[in-house]
């Protein structure tokens, strides 16, 4: 089936123009002239015209850190891949890249040449997801034979337990104590020992949602020596914070239990991480989309705020977010795309395949509507949760239409896909390792 998706303006992470995109199947076949004898003849020989005036035409975004039915204290994330692939692409994210393995060193080799060529490790969770230095040290040499690249859940975990196990016998149990636990020095001091176990190790790092200007201070310095050392961070890090979320009023704040924690208002960590991702020093915006409802999940830590599931549900919403940080002026229109789509299929071994709308690239196409809106409700989204973290926040534009592969999924409001539209993708190695 042949698509001329027409009058729109392509954004890409390098500029905006208006192009007419033609789709053969499921890739990008040309990118034209709007009124060129070209365009003119893809018009007459499409099988289907989609007319995009007054929208932004983007790559689909990607989300490269979501967990789909984590175990997690007892419990799961409550989104299946079905349920969150489906919410995701309701928001104009069509390509997810999530953590099921449990891999042995030993297994790392081989599950790069499956295609899955990056790892989360955790210096936080003891006794659960922790990886010790030593462990972590060789997962890193490796990484530094391999290729792979080494994603960093960087918060000193030993030290924060202590903290917990302290507010807990002085009775402090309610979900902010969550937060005040997880000091972001320790974010701090564990990003920077990561740091220094890459360099020696030779080995790239890539720092999984970074939320504390003590942990951008160390990556910025890394990066400011040329090193291979990465960051990206997440919509809950840059809207939600300490006292107004984490801290409402009774068990409320459990629905914003993450880790990292949201951080206080009062330092200035939302407007560093904001300004990172203008500098790069931040490249990707994820979600880390770990998903808990209220009933059953979060209330697990109703008497103590250590058995609260963590996790906050976003995938459906990165793509809206972000676009309201344009709307707010934090970043370009160029910067979005890159953030959400193009940097991240580049960090992750998926471009050009992904991440960008140019001739041979997956139809994978957003169209965006910056003359409609959208408000976050629990009562519209799409994820498997009895809450929304963003409840009530207004977004400046909306996802109009979302494109998989050639397939619309997305479509005058309603979804067209159905079960196992997905395919699982093999990736290559990070084109950013220098
Ligand atoms: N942080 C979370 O909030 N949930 C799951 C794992 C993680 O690192
Ligand atoms: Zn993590
Ligand atoms: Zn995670």
């Amino acid at each position: 089936m042949t698509t001329l998706i027409q009058n729109g303006t392509v954004v890409t992470a390098t500029g905006r123009h208006a192009a007419d995109v033609l789709v053969d199947g499921t890739t990008i076949a040309a990118v034209l002239m709007p009124g060129s004898d070209a365009a003119a003849s893809a018009a007459a020989g499409a099988e289907r015209i989609i007319d995009a005036t007054g929208k932004y035409v983007v790559p689909g975004g990607i989300d490269c850190h979501t967990h789909m039915e984590l175990p997690f204290g007892g419990t799961f994330a409550s989104d299946t891949f079905e349920i969150g692939t489906r919410a995701a692409a309701w928001g104009g994210t069509t390509t997810i890249i999530d953590f099921v393995d449990d891999a042995a060193l030993k297994e790392m080799d081989s599950l790069v040449n499956e295609g899955i060529t990056s790892f989360k490790l955790f210096m936080a969770y003891p006794g659960v997801f922790y990886s010790d230095d030593a462990q972590i040290f060789r997962a890193m040499q490796v990484a530094a034979d391999n290729g792979a690249m080494i994603c960093m859940h960087a918060e000193n975990g030993i030290a924060i337990d202590v903290l917990g196990e302290q507010a807990a016998a002085r009775g402090q149990t309610d979900p902010i104590y969550h937060g005040i636990t997880r000091h972001p020095r320790f974010e701090g001091e564990a990003t920077n020992r990561a740091i220094q176990l890459a360099l020696v190790a030779g080995a790239p790092v890539y720092f999984v949602h970074l939320s504390a200007s003590e942990a951008l201070e160390r990556v910025a310095e890394a990066r400011d020596q040329g090193h291979n050392v990465f960051a990206e961070t997440c919509p809950q890090y840059l809207y939600l914070n300490l006292e107004d979320h984490l801290g409402a009023p009774g068990f409320a704040g459990a629905g914003y239990v993450c880790s990292p924690p949201l951080r206080t208002k009062h330092e200035h960590h939302h407007a560093d991480l904001w300004q990172g991702l203008r500098t790069n020093d931040l490249a990707i915006v994820s979600t880390d989309h770990c998903p808990f409802c209220m009933k059953d999940q979060k209330e697990l830590g109703r008497d103590d705020f250590r058995a609260i599931p963590n996790g906050i549900g976003g995938v459906e919403h990165r793509m809206d977010l972000i676009y309201q940080g344009v709307v707010m002026g934090e970043l370009t229109l160029e910067r979005w795309v890159e953030t959400c789509s193009t940097t991240p299929a580049r960090m992750f071994g998926l471009y050009p395949q992904k991440g960008v709308i140019a001739p041979g690239a997956d139809a994978d196409i957003v169209l965006y509507d910056p003359d409609a809106t959208t408000r976050i409700s629990v009562d519209t989204h799409h994820m498997s949760m009895d809450y929304s973290a963003y409840e009530g926040i207004d977004i400046d534009g909306k996802v109009d239409t979302v494109i998989s592969k050639g397939k619309v999924l997305i479509q005058d409001g309603a979804y067209h896909g159905a079960k196992g539209d997905g395919a699982y993708l093999r990736r290559g190695l990070s084109t950013y390792l220098t």
